[in-house]
């Protein structure tokens, strides 16, 4: 058990500049509008609020090279690491509330800070292993594992913080469907082990968290969850929706299952945009979706 003293950092990210649709800022405030922080306290967990990027500058960049907002997404994410890895190095919990996926850079890079020999689960429809060379739609939410992995020889103005502390062998995908074709050709060449929805059809989620959890071996595990990994049936209200998804109870028995082990030592949950709903119905499944990942990752379900 890593954090026997349940002290949970809630590291609230509204940044939307890794990607071209606005909302997905929002997330962080619905989630705790439906009382998100009171149930992680009720399940025993000593919370605090952490907001690093409050007065973040406007960016007035429009597009540097071939990536949009390098300038805007590095300083984000270089705040989010340094508030991370201070929590961590304080033994709490960090549950990171995105935000797009970019922020990811920030969160994986402060629990390698941390934990060197930590495993990486990352769940999603995508894969967001674009380089810089690779991308076509020039958003860096769909990058930030490359930049973790250190495939970009040269990471543009405020992005160069980024330190590549991931090897290819200490990160497992979950939930893939919606690959570009230089993705493939990356998580082939790398040896990545990626479980697609194929895999989960084939061996059915119980086992594909076993082999992942395998893979990575006995230290600490992070997971990063992107809710367009679950089905649009449930999670609707996201960029990117992709059909053929996990269904609700796939989703949250995997981070049960997390929860179960002892080892998970962060959470993210991005890509949450409730602008994106059609209807309140939408915003409410999404919502609630979100919260719900993270109560099950801290073991709500767990007798
Ligand atoms: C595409 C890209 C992406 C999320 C879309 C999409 C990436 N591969 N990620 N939505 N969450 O733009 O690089
Ligand atoms: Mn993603
Ligand atoms: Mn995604
Ligand atoms: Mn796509």
């Amino acid at each position: 058990d890593y954090y026997p003293q349940r002290k949970l950092a809630l590291v609230l990210a509204p940044f939307s500049g890794g990607q071209g649709k606005s909302g997905v800022e929002k997330g962080p405030e619905y989630m705790l509008r439906q009382g998100l922080a009171h149930e992680i306290q009720e399940l025993g967990w000593d919370v605090t609020k952490h907001e690093p990027l409050k007065a973040l500058p406007e960016s007035d960049e429009v597009q540097s090279g071939k990536v949009k907002n390098a300038n805007l997404v590095g300083e984000a994410t270089e705040r989010i690491y340094r508030t991370n890895l201070e929590a961590l190095n304080q033994d709490s919990f960090p549950l990171t509330l995105g935000g797009d996926h970019s922020i990811a850079m920030g969160t994986v890079s402060a629990v390698l800070g941390k934990h060197p020999d930590a495993g990486l689960l990352w769940i999603d429809a995508h894969a967001d292993i674009n380089t810089l060379q690779g991308t076509e739609s020039g958003n860096l939410h769909g990058c930030p594992v490359s930049f973790l992995l250190g495939l970009n020889k040269e990471a543009p103005g405020k992005l160069s913080w980024v330190p590549s502390k991931l090897h290819p062998s200490k990160i497992v995908y979950i939930g893939l469907r919606d690959l570009d074709p230089p993705e493939k050709r990356i998580i082939k060449e790398l040896g990545i082990k990626a479980f697609s929805m194929y895999h989960v059809d084939r061996y059915g989620i119980n086992q594909v968290i076993e082999m992942a959890l395998q893979h990575l071996g006995n230290g600490p595990v992070m997971c990063s969850y992107d809710v367009d990994a679950i089905d649009p049936q449930y999670v609707p209200a996201t960029g990117t929706p992709v059909r053929g998804g996990l269904t609700l109870r796939e989703a949250l028995f995997l981070v049960e299952r997390l929860a179960e082990t002892g080892k998970l030592v962060a959470l993210d949950v991005v890509e949450v945009n409730p602008q994106l709903a059609t209807d309140d119905v939408h915003v409410v499944d999404t919502i609630n979706a979100g919260c719900a990942l993270a109560r099950c990752a801290l073991g709500e379900t767990l007798l």
